[in-house]
């Protein structure tokens, strides 16, 4: 069995040979046997199924068939050999079972058309509400906002970040990964969660920044130019934040924007900056690579955990995310007081224990200043205004917190 991929491989297999006889949904699998006899050919219409379809012509055995699956799950397929006239069985068959499965690539190994499939649904998925997207693709569909207030009723929730910084990090993120790849194929059942493996800039001896991901027509620059770093050309241009969020989810940013807590930016678009505290890339000069993951092969849960929360992906958050509008080097200041590891998770520490940002924020513009109250010291006092919005009136002896995180 093969597919495309593999054949352009080398007929190298799906999942290095992990899952025998893979194949990929929606993609044509060519089926042929070792021995190169013509045969006729049957599969399961759907898994489990139990009847068969035949593929080839009743007068027309094949040496090899192209067959696309269109459901997940184990095909049986029967391949059965014909006497001279090419018409009659002669009884002896070779059955074997096809394991269909939805395959994710780098995005760099997908033909053309493969990723344009694959960005046009993640841009629809980006644009489309809840509403909306249940009417167009049924009830599959998440939209980027139900994910997004997922993600941070884990990350933000007041005790601690169940989804970072521990061993909830796996299970979480491949769950939401699933959730968001079942929504994608509501849109187009022929894609999937292709993944940018960015390793693959310093093995291909490219400068981080050089990556194809930043084209336009992928996901687009690292560093917008206007003063918002709002993502504002490209395919995701202007890609929308929920505003107005304080009904849809518990957990908003002081300006009600869906977005955690720490990122007190009022701007409702995608933001993205490639500096840090005024820090080029943060000062890293490369992403995780091959040897960095190396490091942690064969290295227990718990390392594993740890790493993977840290050093093997959290850099390419802060190279590509970026924090700005600090009224001072942060991080300059944190290094005299402690190591970088710890400065990295200082917002959030910040915002849970120290000096959590107000609930409420009336400003609507790009603030200059954001205060902050200290729990337990200082009490936000909120009064209804005439349009029944809250409206925080005092924030106490209040903290200048002067950061916008992309994060
Ligand atoms: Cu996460």
């Amino acid at each position: 069995m093969s597919g495309a991929y593999e054949r352009a491989r080398g007929k190298k297999p799906l999942g290095d040979g992990l899952v025998p006889r893979l194949a990929q949904v929606f993609k044509p699998t060519q089926l042929e046997l070792a021995s190169g006899k013509r045969v006729h050919w049957f599969v399961e219409s759907a898994p489990g199924q139990g009847d068969e379809v035949q593929l080839t012509a009743r007068d027309q055995p094949a040496a090899a068939v192209e067959h696309t699956f269109t459901a997940v799950g184990k095909h049986t397929v029967v391949a059965r050999e014909v006497g001279a006239d090419g018409v009659t069985l002669t009884g002896a068959a070779h059955s074997f079972t096809a394991n269909a499965k939805v395959v994710r690539y780098d995005l760099r190994d997908l033909s053309e058309s493969d990723r344009a499939v694959y960005f046009e649904a993640l841009h629809a998925f980006y644009v489309t509400s809840q509403t909306e997207g249940e009417k167009l693709y049924g009830a599959t569909y998440k939209s980027i906002f139900v994910l997004v207030k997922i993600h941070i009723y884990g990350a933000a929730d007041q005790s601690c970040d169940h989804w970072h910084d521990d061993a909830g990090i796996l299970t979480h993120h491949v769950g939401i990964t699933w959730a968001f790849e079942n929504s994608l194929r509501s849109i187009n059942p022929a894609t999937a969660a292709h993944y940018w493996d960015y390793s693959r800039e310093e093995y291909e001896g490219l400068e981080w920044y050089q990556s194809p991901v930043f084209n336009d027509q992928w996901f687009g620059t690292n560093a917008p130019s206007n003063k918002d770093h709002v993502v504002d050309t490209g395919r995701f241009a202007y890609t929308p934040v929920m505003a107005d969020a304080r009904e849809f989810s518990s957990i908003t940013n002081p300006y009600g924007l869906l977005r955690t807590p720490w990122n007190t930016s009022p701007v409702p678009y995608v933001m993205r900056n490639n500096e840090t505290f005024f820090h080029f890339a943060d000062d890293y000069s490369a992403f995780p690579s091959c040897s960095d993951f190396a490091t942690y092969l064969g290295s227990d849960f718990a390392t594993v955990s740890e790493a993977v929360d840290g050093v093997l992906h959290g850099p390419v958050h802060i190279m590509i995310g970026g924090h700005w509008d600090s009224a001072f080097d942060w991080k300059k200041l944190g290094q005299n007081f402690m190591n970088s590891e710890t400065f990295i998770l200082l917002s959030k520490v910040i915002a849970r224990r120290v000096c959590a940002p107000p609930r409420v924020l009336l400003r609507r513009h790009p603030a200059q200043r954001v205060h902050a109250h200290l729990p337990g010291q200082h009490h936000l006092a909120q009064r209804r205004r005439s349009d029944g919005r809250l409206r925080a009136r005092h924030f106490g002896q209040s903290q200048r917190v002067q950061a916008h995180a992309g994060l």
